[in-house]
């Protein structure tokens, strides 16, 4: 295994009632189109990508090396909103090197981390003030069910990389939509 970049010690800032990193480096920013074939309803989707293509989500970084050793760390913050009744999500993933956790502080909003692993589904609300606990091994997505932008803070080996691939092809066995003007997390078709 080789060994960890040396680094000096560092702090940055978190505007913590904003739910915003101050000066990000990195800015990762999804829009609509790039979110195709993750919603239920693509006419949907084509229409917003027709009618300006917003962003859905952004994750803000100040990124240390991405080795063993290291400790990745960001702020994701989630737009409200819905594609056709389904509440607005990042893609979702497994981390490459599967067997690797993460944690999520809530810092703004409220909304909610799908988790699934071996035929096994979780749902944790996350909001301000909660953490969630995402074990090695279970693919993870987060949902906003607000009204106003979802953020959270994370905390990952910054080794384990990112697989896209199995949920762009497998989606998650649960999506959370609007039902009488309350979120409900339903099975996916
Ligand atoms: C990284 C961590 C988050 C997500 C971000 C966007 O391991 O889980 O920072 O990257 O919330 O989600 P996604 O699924 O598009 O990477
Ligand atoms: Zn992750």
């Amino acid at each position: 295994m080789r060994t960890p970049p040396f680094l000096a010690p560092f702090g940055i800032g978190l505007d913590l009632e904003k739910g915003a990193m101050v000066r990000p480096k990195r800015r990762l920013v999804r829009r609509a189109s790039d979110l195709r074939g993750y919603y239920a309803d693509a006419a949907a989707l084509e229409e917003q990508v027709r009618r300006g293509n917003p962003v859905h989500y952004e994750v803000e970084e100040i990124p240390v090396p991405e080795t063993r050793g290291h400790l990745m760390y960001c702020i994701s913050r989630i737009l409200p909103g819905r594609v056709g009744d389904e509440f607005l999500m990042t893609k979702g993933h497994y981390h490459a090197d599967a067997g690797t956790a993460e944690v999520y502080l809530g810092l703004r909003g409220e909304g909610l981390v799908l988790m699934k692993a071996r035929g096994k589904f979780r749902a944790e609300r996350i909001v301000r003030g909660r953490m969630v606990y995402v074990p090695p091994f279970w693919a993870h997505r987060t949902v906003n069910t607000g009204r106003g932008p979802l953020s959270f803070f994370c905390v990952y080996p910054a080794g384990a990389g990112h697989n896209y691939g199995d949920i762009a092809s497998e989606g998650f066995p649960r999506r959370v939509v609007l039902r009488r003007g309350k979120p409900a997390v339903v099975r996916s078709s």
